[in-house]
């Protein structure tokens, strides 16, 4: 269903009038934006509706994601090409005198996730609805997204962000689809019909109602649904009538705690902390999620044994592993089946991707949290542990000596990555590199045992998002080259690679990438009031702030930089801008201090006359999704340049290698098939290899501090640190310098440091060829398809998911 322009507007001074009592005249952006939000809400009701049903009666099996983040971003412009109301919407709010930009950018971007895991979720979902696949996402609808950062001289401040504060106009909640979910208590047993059975008393009753998202294929008719599910209490087990008057504040205390549930989103730091709340929370996603999917699937079917047939639930990292004795507990408790017919289904339909192998970020339950908590659940968990280890002693007399080590259950705590693994019948890793260190080290046991259950699925990222939608002007001047079938076949980007060479081609992609640094420039200028040359090399390091991710190299390699050019203000060098974008975990004490780091180099820097025409930094606040969009079409250089092995994936390497930014990069997770794609000539790696780092880490045979001493250039960078050079005190940074000299660097600051610089000069070099830059930046692009998350999601589909496509008739 589409529509004309006078259509359009017509709906929309009536939709205006009704819901906001206003006239065009004097309608503010907000208002119409949602305006606009509803009417292409009310477009996307119908083809929903339809999807839905023909979902309800489909006999096909169906995906179901389970995530504790969701990082959509904006809606509104995607949800305009995919409804293909884009030209008309543009065309008829420019007409009524509104700026078509201002309007799109009032949407509040949802911030419900950390970075990766929760943005790779997002691209999935686009994915999974434009490929017509029949998959569903399941999160927690959290009242406050990831806190919103604000600079204060140089130091991150954590605000909190209340996204939901005008609305959010493309939910629905469905309250007739609420579940109970129940926390706490004691469980009795008592034998009936010679049948153990378990009964739960006492119990907290939180009631879980969800909030449906549509979720548009592009200019398809699938509209998938995304439910977030949201904590709220109940007032039916309170006797408001009794004369005991604090049965009202039992009630409001009891209100809170439950209401607590879905209030945030945790940040990650990686280093994990079993936090109460956070168990609560996962455990609150898992129960609703399935008892929800049971619900839907008993409508239709009568025999359980189906339920691999129909369903199959993908959980995102161990967050949500609990669906493992969730669904035995449903299946046993709710459905009175016998353990090995309900072990038989849930190993069927639970398949688990992991996202790190980092020892510190694995999640470890404390057992007597797990047990007050969920007294059921652990229960279940000691009997698939029980039966684990005894099947490990029978079946695999090679792994006796380990079972300690594959237990679900040791030293106190519940070890959730081995219950993902047993629980399941799919493990993958998020790059080959990765896939590889699971099966070589981090879970050599469970891959001697368990061979064929693991997998590798390189991510991907959606290329409608991150190209179409993010760099309009590339993706027309691609598709003026290659023609549109890219968009629905992102593979056939690579028909652009025989333009690599074409002067006319590196031209026009020179054009549009000056136009977007300029206007990146422009972004900088007007809301840090810095200028920035929009003719330099835009050197982008853009993700969350962590150790492992080295920003400070980065901003090692930046000062090492203004030491030359103090030494040698004449040096012939091109013109470079950094710019940094990161989140620093609240209570990651070293991470912030790396932002403080950047900031006060960045002021050093940009206030220095001899580096003025050569160097200059920047860091914009509050990373998110649509400053993504912001930076990345406009980037020359994309920094990847973590400690080798310890990134499982990246996917921010691959948005900006789309764009046409080359990678400045280590062989760590899909950098090594970046590299494998464009070939040695068009990426730029340095460093350890991921083998050399696992090596040093097995031997403990690194030494920071004979770096230090035996470096000249490092020795003057560390000092720098503990001297009143970058602010006017020693201690500012001494926590730093601390770490990589008397903590032993644990991230190879120093170790790679030279690699670095010896690369950057390659990639200065090449800059300056600018042909030849062209070349490369056009040879990435054309590569990028197999980036795709529609790649990713056909790989899940048909080797993990074993879901085909359901056309959704008009
Ligand atoms: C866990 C427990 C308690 C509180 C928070 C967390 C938590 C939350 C988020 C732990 C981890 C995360 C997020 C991890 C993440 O984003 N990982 C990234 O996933 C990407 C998609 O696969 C990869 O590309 C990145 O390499 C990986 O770092």
């Amino acid at each position: 269903m589409t529509m004309d322009k006078a259509t359009f507007t017509r709906k929309f001074c009536d939709r205006l009038l009704l819901v906001f009592g206003k006239k065009v005249d004097n309608a503010t952006p907000l208002e119409v934006f949602q305006t606009v939000g509803l009417l292409i809400r009310d477009i996307l009701k119908h083809k929903w509706k339809k999807t839905e049903d023909m979902y309800q009666q489909s006999k096909e099996r169906q995906v179901y994601y389970f995530s504790m983040e969701f990082l959509l971003g904006r809606l509104l412009y995607s949800n305009l090409l995919n409804t293909e109301m884009y030209d008309v919407c543009k065309e008829s709010i420019a007409e009524m005198g509104f700026n078509f930009e201002e309007i799109l950018s009032q949407e509040h971007d949802p911030g419900l996730g950390n970075g990766g895991l929760g943005r790779l979720a997002a691209c999935f979902l686009d994915s999974l609805a434009s490929l017509e696949l029949p998959g569903h996402g399941c999160g927690i609808r959290y009242k406050y997204g990831l806190f919103q950062q604000k600079m204060v001289d140089g130091y991150q401040v954590e605000l909190p962000d209340y996204w939901l504060e005008e609305g959010y106009v493309w939910e629905t909640k469905r309250l007739d689809k609420t579940v109970e979910v129940r926390f706490g208590g004691e469980v009795k047993t008592s034998v009936e019909n010679g049948r153990l059975s378990f009964h739960h008393h006492n119990y907290e009753r939180v009631l879980a109602i969800p909030y449906d998202i549509p979720i548009a294929g592009y200019q398809n008719n699938t509209v998938n649904t995304l439910r977030l599910w949201s904590a709220e209490s109940t007032s039916n087990d309170f006797h408001f009538h009794s004369s005991d008057r604090n049965d009202y504040y039992h009630y409001l205390d009891y209100k809170q705690s439950v209401e607590q549930i879905s209030e945030f989103l945790y940040p990650d730091d990686s280093y994990f902390e079993g936090k109460l709340l956070r168990l609560k929370q996962q455990y609150f996603l898992v129960s609703a999620g399935l008892q929800s999917i049971l619900r839907h699937f008993k409508e239709r079917n009568q025999q359980l044994s189906l339920i691999p047939d129909r369903i199959c639930i993908q959980i995102n990292d161990t967050h949500p592993s609990l669906v493992v004795p969730e669904l035995m507990r449903l299946l046993l408790d709710e459905e009175n089946l016998s353990w090995e017919e309900a072990w038989t289904i849930t190993t069927k339909s639970v398949a688990y991707t992991n996202h790190t192998t980092m020892s510190e970020a694995l999640e470890k339950w404390p057992v007597h949290m797990m047990k007050s908590l969920l007294p059921r659940i652990y229960m279940i968990i000691e009997e698939i542990n029980e039966r684990f280890c005894q099947q490990l002693w029978h079946d695999f007399p090679q792994l006796r000596d380990q079972i300690s080590d594959m237990a679900i259950i040791s030293f106190e705590q519940v070890h959730m990555a081995h219950l993902a693994i047993v629980g399941s019948s799919s493990v993958n890793g998020v790059a080959k590199l990765h896939t590889e260190i699971l099966k070589k080290s981090v879970m050599k046991p469970f891959y001697t045992a368990f061979p064929k259950r693991f997998t590798n699925k390189t991510n991907g990222i959606s290329h409608r998002r991150w190209l179409l939608s993010a760099n309009p002007n590339l993706a027309d001047l691609i598709s003026n080259i290659i023609g549109k079938g890219w968009i629905k076949e992102p593979k056939e980007l690579i028909g652009l690679l025989k333009y690599a060479n074409d002067a006319s081609v590196q031209e026009q992609i020179a054009k549009v990438k000056q136009e977007n640094k300029t206007k990146l420039a422009n972004f900088i200028q007007e809301h840090y009031h810095l200028t920035i040359d929009a003719h330099s090399m835009f050197d982008v390091h853009i993700k969350r702030l962590h150790g492992y991710k080295r920003q400070l190299l980065n901003t090692f390699h930046i000062l090492h930089l203004y030491q030359v050019i103090r030494a040698h203000p004449h040096v012939d060098m091109a013109p470079r801008t950094f710019i940094f974008a990161a989140k620093a975990a609240p209570s990651y004490h070293f991470a912030k201090k790396v932002i403080k780091l950047i900031n006060a180099t960045a002021n050093k820097i940009n206030q220095d006359p001899i580096a003025r025409d050569k160097l200059k930094v920047i860091f914009l606040e509050n990373y998110n999704v649509s400053l993504a969009e912001k930076i990345i079409p406009a980037a020359d250089v994309s920094e990847q340049i973590s400690t080798a092995s310890k990134e499982a994936s990246g996917t921010g390497n691959m948005k900006l290698m789309m764009n046409g930014a080359l990678t400045l990069g280590t062989l760590d997770g899909a950098n090594v098939e970046i590299k494998e794609m464009v070939g040695p000539d068009n990426i730029f790696t340095f460093g350890l290899t991921a083998d050399e780092v696992l090596a040093f880490q097995e031997r403990g045979a690194y030494r920071s501090r004979d770096i230090y001493n035996g470096d000249q250039r490092i020795r003057t960078l560390l000092d720098q640190l503990v001297h009143p050079f970058l602010t006017n005190d020693d201690v500012e940074f001494k926590d730093i310098y601390y770490n990589l000299l008397y903590n032993n660097d644990e991230y190879f600051v120093l170790k790679d440091f030279d690699s670095y610089l010896e690369a950057h000069e390659l990639v200065e070099q090449a800059y300056r060829n600018n042909q030849d830059w062209l070349k490369k930046s056009i040879t990435n692009i054309a590569h990028s398809g197999k980036f795709s998350s529609d790649r990713t999601i056909s790989d899940y589909a048909s080797e993990i998911w074993n879901i085909h496509p359901i056309s959704i008739q008009e």
